[in-house]
């Protein structure tokens, strides 16, 4: 078994310990941190969706899969920022009201927070009035929504109507994401961006702030 296949395999298992044992040698060995990510962790996590989603698997261990995966992206974070990097920006990240799922959210935000953004978290299931509060209070030049569910994908339409009835929306450029989420559904809700992945989130915020 190849290091990915091996990781993929502790997160499906949620062995945290493991998990952590792998993410290490894979580092020591010279391994592209993000492909550990993306390739090790996040492949893991993915099949542990489609167990969810067919009744192999039940919320339990899925949270243990989610452990085990944030346990090895802890000890990533450190290899990913480089060090010393400018503020290029404030960005308001949040999963939206309704909406508990988070680990696609912290991947984006760590991501964003090693491309030299300035992260503000405000966690799950955030109200609109939540966002706008805090884009005023860190005049922030970005709001990143995350949403999992396709009854919570209508939550970031709200955001986006309430950012236009504070008189915000020119201000700010609203980037969403998630698994439920596409380009056309950006589009048809009035949104600068999507992104389906971490690093492309952190790519689409570059371009949209140049
Ligand atoms: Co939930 N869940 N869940 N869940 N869960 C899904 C989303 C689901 C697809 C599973 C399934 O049935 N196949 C399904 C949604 C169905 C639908 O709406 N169509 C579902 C359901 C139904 C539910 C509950 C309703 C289950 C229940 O209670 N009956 C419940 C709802 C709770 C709520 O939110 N109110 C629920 C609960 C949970 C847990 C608590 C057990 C746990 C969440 C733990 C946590 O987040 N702390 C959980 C999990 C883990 C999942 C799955 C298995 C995995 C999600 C995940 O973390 N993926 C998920 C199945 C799946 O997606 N395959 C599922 C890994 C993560 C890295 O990917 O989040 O997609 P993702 O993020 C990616 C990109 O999407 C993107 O970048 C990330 C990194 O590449 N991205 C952005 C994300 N946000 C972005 C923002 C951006 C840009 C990119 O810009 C700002």
């Amino acid at each position: 078994m190849g290091h990915f296949e091996e990781l993929s395999q502790a997160v499906i298992a949620g062995q945290a310990s493991k998990v952590v044992e792998l993410t290490k040698a894979a580092l020591q060995s010279g391994v592209e941190p993000l492909a550990i990510i993306n390739d090790g962790l996040i492949a893991g996590m993915n099949v542990v969706g489609k167990h969810f989603k067919e009744g192999d698997m039940f919320v339990p261990e899925v949270l243990m899969s989610a452990r085990a995966m944030g346990s090895g992206v802890e000890l990533i974070k450190p290899h990913l920022s480089d060090g010393e990097v400018p503020n290029k920006g404030t960005i308001i990240l949040g999963t939206v009201k309704g909406d508990l799922h988070d680990i696609g959210k912290n991947l984006v935000g760590m991501m964003l927070e090693s491309s030299g953004y300035k992260v503000i978290d405000v966690g799950v299931d955030t109200a609109p009035e939540e966002f706008i509060a805090a884009i005023k209070e860190h005049e922030a030049q970005v709001l990143g929504l995350s949403a999992l569910l396709t009854t919570t994908m209508l939550s970031m339409k709200e955001t986006i109507e309430a950012l236009k009835a504070d008189g915000l929306r020119d201000n700010v450029k609203v980037v969403v994401g998630g698994a439920p989420i596409s380009q056309s559904f950006s589009d048809e809700i009035g949104a600068d961006g999507f992104a389906p992945d971490a690093a492309s989130a952190a790519e689409l915020v570059g371009k949209l702030l140049a």
